[in-house]
């Protein structure tokens, strides 16, 4: 007969490969030791800390699935999958600072860049010497990116940029903006291009007022008449499948990263109910509670089992965008279910900083929405088992 372990049911840590438990333990190691300590002040004031970047880059953190040929670490898909859910058992706004990096930034420079954009970013982007954003929602476009008013002007050399982007993670501390535009040059096609801070008429404001998300900035994007060379085109994609690309793996990292937020989340409730008692016997001795108990660790099993499934057949080059958006559609979902009961489990201490499960569900709040909102990942669904567009 096999063992049960109630905090691994399904044995996961069994089924990585001996590389991918050492990136774990790595990212779990700094997760615990050196985010855990900052987050409540963090999420409180407000306040990202830019040396994260850093921090995460010496530890080969940050695009660990590209070539090391790039200062990266060359490790799988399922490795980038375990690195959001340590990450993310901390806080949701530390993993999106570092997938927006990984997939959003990093990615596309090294899909659909040239060799010299390559050479010029990568390296430095993987220490986190440089930080990068990725600008596609717009304040008049976000589950549609296609209705983009952003665009870019033929000049001579290059291109002239206009427009604004709205909801963008990292965007006021960024070095390296990675935006969507419709070119003019291009028959109107959404093209990428990389811009670099200082560049004038290129500035990215703060958006303050945040009740979710608030260890992780995000800001604007301004293009005023932004001139560019030639060599800030991507030039190697054209249309959305470019900013989708990137998108798969973002939504793929977010399908284990909330899993992560669910766990944290799972064992805090667990040990305040073993701890508190009422009516002469601890809340985790209840019907109710052993009940809410096992149903997160049945959806958190299953959720990552999905994860690392499809995780496994991105290394296989076998994803395809319809199953990511069916386990980010679900993670998502319930982990933002499992926060909330977690804060319910834990009464009136359920809303204190110091219990963490109010934060968590007010970041998941953000993950729920962002990379597709929960319907959105619905309606791709029901196009591909019905074969009907459903979006307008
Ligand atoms: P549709 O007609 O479906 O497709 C247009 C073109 O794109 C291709 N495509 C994909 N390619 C690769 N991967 C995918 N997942 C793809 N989905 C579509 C498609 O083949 C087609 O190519 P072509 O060559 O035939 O032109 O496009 P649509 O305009 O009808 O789109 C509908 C919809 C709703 C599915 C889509 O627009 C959508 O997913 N909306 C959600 C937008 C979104 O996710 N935004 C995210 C912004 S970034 C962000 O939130 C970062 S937060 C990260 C953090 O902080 O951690
Ligand atoms: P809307 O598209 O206006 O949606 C509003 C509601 O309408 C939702 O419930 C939605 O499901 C529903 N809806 C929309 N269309 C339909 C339909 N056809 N049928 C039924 N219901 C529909 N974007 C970036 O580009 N880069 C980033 O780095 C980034 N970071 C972010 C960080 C944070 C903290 C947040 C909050 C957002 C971020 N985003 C980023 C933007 C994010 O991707 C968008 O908020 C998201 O795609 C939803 O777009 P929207 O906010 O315009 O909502």
């Amino acid at each position: 007969g096999g063992t049960f372990d109630w905090q691994d049911p399904f044995h996961l840590r069994d089924q990585l490969k001996e590389d991918e438990q050492l990136i774990q333990d790595t990212a779990r190691a700094y997760a615990q030791e050196k985010l855990q300590p900052r987050v409540v002040e963090a999420y409180r004031e407000e306040k990202t800390d830019r040396s994260i970047f850093n921090e995460m880059g010496a530890l080969g953190l940050l695009g660990v699935t590209l070539p090391e040929d790039y200062g990266c670490a060359g490790a799988s898909y399922v490795a980038y999958g375990v690195v959001a859910r340590e990450i993310e058992r901390v806080d949701s706004g530390y993993r999106s600072m570092m997938s927006v990096q990984s997939s959003l930034v990093m990615y596309p420079i090294y899909a659909y860049g040239s060799e010299e954009q390559r050479q010029k970013f990568l390296p430095k982007l993987a220490s986190g010497e440089f930080v990068g954003c990725f600008g596609l929602t717009e304040p008049d476009a976000g589950s549609d990116p296609a209705g983009m008013r952003t665009r870019a002007e033929r000049i001579d050399g290059g291109y002239r940029l206009t427009g604004s982007k709205m909801w963008i993670s990292n965007s006021p501390i960024a070095d390296v903006f990675v935006v969507w535009a419709k070119s003019e040059a291009h028959d109107g096609a959404i093209r990428g291009f990389v811009l670099e801070k200082g560049t004038k008429g290129l500035s990215a404001p703060k958006i303050g007022g945040k009740l979710s998300l608030r260890a992780s900035i995000t800001g604007e994007i301004v293009m005023d008449r932004v001139e560019v060379g030639e060599d800030a085109l991507l030039p190697n994609v054209s249309g959305l499948k470019g900013p989708f690309g990137c998108l798969n793996r973002a939504r793929y990292g977010i399908a284990w990263g909330s899993m992560g937020a669910a766990e944290d989340c799972w064992m805090r409730a667990r040990q305040y109910g073993l701890d508190r008692e009422q009516f002469g016997r601890p809340l985790a001795q209840t019907q109710l509670f052993q009940k809410k108990l096992a149903d997160m660790q049945t959806e958190i099993t299953l959720g990552l089992q999905a994860a690392l499934r499809v995780g496994q057949l991105f290394d296989a080059g076998q994803a395809s965008p319809e199953m990511i958006s069916l386990i980010k559609r679900n993670n998502c979902g319930k982990a933002l279910d499992i926060a909330r009961q977690a804060r319910d489990m834990h009464g009136g201490n359920g809303i204190q900083e110091e219990y963490h499960v109010m934060r968590h569900s007010q970041n998941l709040e953000t993950v729920n929405t962002y990379e597709g909102t929960h319907d959105v990942h619905a309606l791709i669904l029901g196009r591909a088992q019905t074969g009907l567009q459903a979006f307008f």
